[in-house]
């Protein structure tokens, strides 16, 4: 039977296509298992359940990989946001690219925060036990207050079960889970909110297409030549419709050089319809992120992706100014809205430009902000070193109540 051409597939013919010709991850079932013990815990207790995304998937160029594609996200926005979800009495399911920041680890963990500079050893015991040369190992006084605080939040958050860390690397096991979670989430109905904060892969090399070995990057003598049992693209004889190849605006034309190594990625079907249409319960929040680096097209783009998968929000973010302001896009008034630390809160990053904060605002609106204060945002004195996610949250969570309170008022008229 011939198979329609991409675009006149039905979401659900998309889906099935995508996950009959991947191979689920190892850890799937493991994963299931810890959710649906998680999942049944909170939906007796009738607690609601965020799944947060967070990190960057990778795009594997071979099957044994040794080299992949990859994308900057480092977890902060998962991270961070998940703490806050606890302290909103939220269950978090952590779905996370292994190794990213975790939620309160996050505070002493990578080269910015190195653990051992919160240390110190001490003096040995006055009282003459133990190792006279051997300090105990403490944290240094400075730090006390604030990993007491942190370390108190995590420990409770683990012993009563609030929180489940699940990883992922490739953008295939990212779909093949996420599928599955928000599946086995369908008990928890309007208790359960997705917050896809991830910053997942548009393009993939599918598996059929995938060398099977490293890719070699010189000549190899004939007698080890189609020895490997690689799948080589370069096989493939079918013509492609020149219109059809996407150069991301970066080359007028593919290269015909030889020396140069030529990936051919599919897009990565859309799926976030599926987990609108299909997936997550029926009456559950489904909030997905935008991320540009042109001011210009921010808004744009995230009100054409509440538009096409008709969800309930999409919160748009600059890459430069992501740690200082966002946009919340919403399908009924006030459409869009603006979330920002105020100037004197923000807290110092190397890697964004202050000086773009409001310009993806302002250029829409044509020199006038319609910034407004998050409502129930503490003055700006109480507000030191604030982290963004700090105001998000209690917003997201009020949208979350207002939904819930309008799916039972539906239900008992
Ligand atoms: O992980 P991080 O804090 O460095 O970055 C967070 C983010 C920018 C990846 C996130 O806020 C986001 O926009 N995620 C969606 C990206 C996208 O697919 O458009």
């Amino acid at each position: 039977m011939a198979s329609n051409a991409p675009e006149e597939m039905t979401p659900a013919e998309i889906e099935s296509g995508y996950f009959n010709n991947n191979a689920p991850p190892k850890s799937l079932h493991k994963h299931e298992a810890l959710a649906r013990a998680f999942i049944d815990l909170h939906v007796e207790a009738n607690r609601r359940v965020v799944l947060v995304t967070s990190g960057g998937t990778t795009v594997p160029l071979e099957n044994q990989t040794v080299r992949f594609i990859d994308n900057f996200s480092a977890g902060t926005r998962g991270a961070t946001s998940a703490e806050y979800f606890l302290e909103q009495g939220y269950a978090v399911i952590f779905f996370h690219r292994q190794y990213s920041l975790l939620p309160y680890s996050r505070h002493y963990s990578h080269s910015t925060n190195c653990f051992l500079d919160f240390m110190e050893e001490a003096a040995p015991s006055s009282t003459g036990s133990g190792d006279p040369d051997h300090g105990p190992i403490v944290v240094r006084s400075e730090y006390q207050d604030e990993m007491r605080d942190v370390l108190r939040k995590y420990r409770y958050a683990k012993r009563n079960n609030r929180l489940l860390l699940l990883p992922f690397t490739t953008i295939s096991e990212y779909l093949f889970e996420l599928r599955s979670l928000a599946q086995l989430m369908q008990p928890l109905k309007t208790n359960a909110l997705f917050y896809l904060a991830a910053a997942v892969s548009d393009f993939f090399i599918p598996r059929d297409r995938m060398a099977e070995h490293k890719i070699q990057s010189s000549e190899l003598p004939a007698h080890l030549l189609n020895k490997q049992g690689d799948n080589d693209a370069s096989n493939n004889d079918e013509t492609i419709d020149p219109e059809d190849i996407y150069t991301g605006g970066i080359e007028a034309q593919p290269p015909t050089h030889s020396k140069k190594l030529i990936i051919d990625l599919d897009p990565v079907p859309k799926f976030l319809h599926r987990l609108v249409d299909g997936w997550a319960p029926e009456g559950s929040m489904v909030v997905s992120f935008k991320l540009e680096t042109d001011p210009n097209l921010l808004v744009y783009k995230a009100q054409t992706a509440l538009k096409r998968y008709s969800h309930h929000l999409v919160i748009g973010n600059l890459l430069s100014t992501r740690k200082w302001e966002v946009v919340f896009v919403t399908p009924d008034a006030p459409y869009e809205r603006w979330i920002r630390v105020p100037k004197s809160k923000r807290s110092k990053s190397l890697s964004g430009a202050e000086d773009q904060v409001g310009l993806a605002e302002i250029k829409k609106a044509e020199g006038e902000s319609m910034a407004t204060k998050a409502d129930g945002q503490p003055s700006e004195t109480a507000l030191e070193g604030v982290e963004i996610e700090s105001l998000i949250i209690p917003e997201l969570v009020k949208l979350h109540s207002n939904m819930i309170a309008k799916h039972e008022g539906g239900k008992s008229q």
